[in-house]
């Protein structure tokens, strides 16, 4: 089964948005197999987020991501990478629709609220960065697809 990380930012975290959120994504019928409140350590973040290290806004996303405590999760299910994605709306604020996590919550670009993998194999990648293998719970759903 696919498996994407989803993390609720420092912003969500003190916002109040852990149970709403997970909410969300519980009712769209994904399987949670993982989660933690962490604070994320300086050399994680930039693991996390090496992809982009070039970009001018680097320093302060690894500083926004270690500032508090997030919440990190791993979640399961049919294209739950792209469907996730979708559920969280678009990365900058002015293209993130209502209805969607950041179009909903988020006010700024840089704070926005949750972060989501861009492909399984990000994902994979992220997962193993956040979570030793005897804390992610894998369980099939009993109740199958039938369409
Ligand atoms: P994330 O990784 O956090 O889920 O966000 P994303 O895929 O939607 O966007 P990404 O390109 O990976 O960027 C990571 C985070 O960096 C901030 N950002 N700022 N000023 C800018 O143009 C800009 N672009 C990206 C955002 O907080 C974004 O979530
Ligand atoms: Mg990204």
């Amino acid at each position: 089964m696919e498996r994407t990380f989803l993390m609720i930012k420092p912003d969500g975290v003190q916002r109040g948005l852990i149970g709403e959120i997970v909410k969300r994504f519980e009712l769209k019928g994904f399987q949670l197999h993982a989660c933690k409140l962490v604070r994320v350590k300086k050399e994680q973040a930039e693991k996390h987020y090496e992809e982009l290290k070039d970009k001018p806004f680097f320093g302060e996303l690894v500083q926004f991501i270690t500032a508090g405590p997030v919440f990190a999760m791993v979640w399961a299910g049919d294209e739950v990478v792209s469907l996730s994605r979708s559920m969280m709306g678009k990365t900058k604020v002015l293209e993130s629709q209502p209805g969607t996590i950041r179009g909903d919550y988020a006010l700024h670009t840089g704070t926005n609220i949750i972060h989501g993998s861009d492909s399984p194999a990000s994902a994979e990648r992220e997962i193993a960065n956040f979570f030793a293998p005897d804390e992610i719970v894998d369980y099939d759903k009993i109740i199958q697809r039938w369409m």
